[in-house]
C-alpha cells in the first residue's frame, strides 16, 4: 500500500473506455444513460477544452435526463490530435472541476464520435446533411471566424479564406465549412440546421452570420441570399474558465483516481450559458439543466465579455510583463487586484445596459473569487494569446463608449499599454515568450523594432486598422495616455507604473 492509500497505483491505472467505466472509483461521476441508445443531433466544430467543459457537459445532463437524440459528434478543423486521443477511449473523457477542497471528476458521454479535417471531411458533411442533425455548434476561438476584429467583417485577405474560395468543396475554414455544408444540405432537400456559436465574440451569432453570408456571396450570391433568409444564428453567452490541459493534469487524474485519460479537461465548478431561443428545428431542453433561454443575449454577453474577459486580458498583459504566471497569483497581488477593481467600477460597469435578473456588482465580486481559485492554474500567457482579436470586444469597445461619455478610461489605457508592451516579446526578467496571435509576425516585428521607444511603438500599433477603429483613434487624449503609460512600463517597469496608476 502506498502512502496515498491507493494500492499499487500503476497497476490499477485504467485507460478510460466503455469497458473500463464500471471499474472506476465510485466517487467518479459517469454517464447514467445507455450511450448505445443515443443518436447524434448536434455536429460540433472545434474540439478544444472549452466545449468539452461546457456544451458537452450541459448536453450530458440532457442525456442523463432522458433525451436520446441529442448526442454530439465533434469535428476538429485544425488537428487530428484530440480525435486521436479520444477515439481509443470511445470518445469518453473526464472533466476535472477544481476548487480548494471541492475537486470533482466526472466522465462525460455526450460526445459520441470525434472527427478531424481534412481526413474526415466526407463523414463530417454527411452528418451535417443528415436530417437528424438539427444544430451545428461552434467553439473555434475568436480567430476561427476569420474576421477583421475592428469591423467584424470577413477578412477577405486571409490566405485560408482565399484558399477556400478557390476550392469551396474542400474547405478548411469555418465560413468555408458552414457554407459548403449548407449548400449540400439544401441540395439534398433537407431543412437548414441552426448554427449555434459558442465563442467569445460580440454578438457572436450575428457576427458568424455576417461572415458566412459574405463568404457565400463571394462564391454564389444566390446561396448567400438563401443563408441570409433561412439560417438561424442565435447568439449565446458562454462561460466556464477552462485552461489548456497540461501533463500535470493528466498525472493528477491518474494518481488521484487511477484513470488514464489522454485528453481530460480541467475547469472551475462554475458554468453559465445564456442562449437566444431561436432554433427552427428544435433544440435540447438545456433550460432544464441550468441554461438560460432568453430573447436577447446582448446585455449578458457585454457583461461577460467586458467584466470577465476584459479583466482577464488586463491581468494577463500586465502579468506577462511582470513574470506572474497565473490568474490566481495575479488576482492575489494587491496592486493588480486594485487595478481590476478600478477597471470594473470606472471603465466597464458604466458601459453596461441593465442585465436582467443580475446585480453586476455582485457578478464582479463573484468573478474575483473565481479568479482567485487556486485549483485552476490559468496561465496569463495563454490568455495573452490572440490579443488582436480579443482587445476590440473586451476593452476597446468599452473604451470608446467611456470616451463618448466624456471620461478617460484609465484602467483600459493601462491594459492597452500593457498589450503594446507585450509585443516586445521579452518580460522584465529579460525572459522571452511566444506571441501567439494571427498577426504575430507583424506584431513581433513592430515590437522588436520599437521596444525602446514608446512613441514609435504606440504609433505603429495604433496604425493597425484591423484592431483600432478610427473613432477610437479620434480621441487624442486616449492615444496620448496610452503612449505615456507605455513609456512608463518600458522605462520604469510594471510595479512603479501600477503604483502611479493607483496613486
Ligand atoms: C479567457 C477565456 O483565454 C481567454 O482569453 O479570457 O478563455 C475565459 O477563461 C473564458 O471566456 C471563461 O468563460
Amino acid at each position: 500500500m502506498s502512502k496515498t492509500g491507493r494500492a499499487d497505483e500503476t497497476a490499477a491505472l485504467h485507460r478510460l473506455s466503455m469497458e473500463s467505466l464500471p471499474t472506476l472509483p465510485k466517487e467518479v461521476a459517469r454517464p447514467s444513460y445507455d450511450r448505445a441508445a443515443v443518436s447524434p443531433g448536434i455536429v460540433h466544430l472545434g474540439l478544444g477544452a472549452f466545449c468539452r467543459a461546457h456544451l458537452s457537459v450541459y448536453t450530458d445532463d440532457i442525456l442523463a435526463a432522458g433525451a436520446t437524440d441529442w448526442g454530439i459528434v465533434g469535428v476538429d478543423l485544425l488537428s487530428p490530435a484530440i480525435r486521436d486521443a479520444l477515439k481509443p477511449q470511445d470518445c469518453l473523457y473526464s472533466v476535472f472541476s477544481r476548487q480548494a477542497g471541492g475537486d470533482q471528476l466526472r466522465v462525460v458521454g455526450s460526445m459520441l464520435d470525434a472527427l478531424a479535417l481534412p481526413d474526415d471531411l466526407g463523414r463530417a458533411f454527411s452528418l451535417m446533411i443528415a436530417p437528424t442533425t438539427r444544430i451545428v455548434t461552434l467553439t473555434v476561438t475568436e480567430k476561427g471566424y476569420c474576421q477583421d476584429a475592428a469591423t467584424g467583417a470577413l477578412d477577405e485577405n486571409n490566405p485560408a479564406i482565399k484558399a477556400d474560395i478557390a476550392n469551396p468543396s474542400a474547405p478548411r475554414t469555418v465560413p468555408g465549412v458552414l457554407t459548403e455544408a449548407i449548400r449540400l444540405r439544401r441540395a439534398a432537400g433537407v431543412a437548414p440546421f441552426t448554427v449555434l456559436v459558442c465563442d467569445n465574440l460580440a454578438q457572436n451569432g450575428a457576427t458568424a452570420r455576417r461572415i458566412v453570408v459574405r463568404f457565400a456571396e463571394l462564391i454564389d450570391p444566390e446561396l448567400s441570399r438563401f443563408i441570409a433568409e433561412n439560417i438561424a444564428f442565435p447568439c449565446t453567452m458562454v462561460d466556464r474558465i477552462t485552461p489548456a490541459t497540461r501533463d500535470e493534469d493528466r498525472a493528477a487524474i491518474a494518481n488521484g483516481f487511477g484513470i488514464e485519460d489522454a485528453w481530460p479537461v480541467v475547469c472551475e465548478p462554475f458554468r453559465q450559458w445564456v442562449i437566444e431561443d431561436n432554433f427552427p428545428l428544435g433544440r435540447p431542453r438545456w433550460e432544464d439543466v441550468g441554461a438560460l433561454l432568453v430573447k436577447d443575449v446582448h446585455p449578458f454577453e457585454l457583461m461577460k465579455l467586458r467584466c470577465l474577459n476584459g479583466a482577464h486580458s488586463t491581468l494577463a498583459y500586465l502579468s506577462v510583463a511582470a513574470g506572474i504566471e497565473t490568474i490566481a497569483e495575479a488576482m492575489g497581488d494587491a496592486d493588480l487586484n486594485a487595478v481590476v477593481h478600478r477597471l470594473w467600477k470606472e471603465d466597464l460597469i458604466p458601459t453596461l445596459p441593465p442585465v436582467p435578473g443580475t446585480d453586476v456588482t455582485a457578478y464582479t465580486a463573484a468573478l474575483e473569487e473565481r479568479f482567485l481559485n487556486p485549483g485552476v492554474r490559468h496561465r496569463t500567457l495563454q490568455i495573452s494569446s490572440d490579443g488582436s482579436q480579443k482587445l476590440p470586444p473586451r476593452l476597446l469597445e468599452p473604451a470608446l463608449s467611456r470616451l463618448q461619455a466624456g471620461a478617460l478610461p484609465q484602467a483600459i489605457v493601462l491594459a492597452v499599454a500593457a498589450w503594446m508592451r507585450f509585443t516586445t516579446g521579452v518580460n522584465e526578467r529579460q525572459e522571452s515568450y511566444d506571441i501567439a496571435d494571427p498577426m504575430a509576425a507583424r506584431l513581433r516585428a513592430i515590437g522588436e523594432r520599437n521596444g525602446h521607444d514608446a512613441k514609435r511603438l504606440a504609433g505603429e500599433l495604433f496604425a493597425i486598422a484591423d484592431i483600432f477603429p478610427p473613432e477610437l483613434l479620434g480621441y487624442s487624449a486616449f492615444r496620448d495616455a496610452v503612449e505615456k503609460t507605455l513609456h512608463s512600463l518600458l522605462t520604469k517597469g510594471v510595479r512603479p507604473t501600477l503604483k502611479t496608476f493607483l496613486g
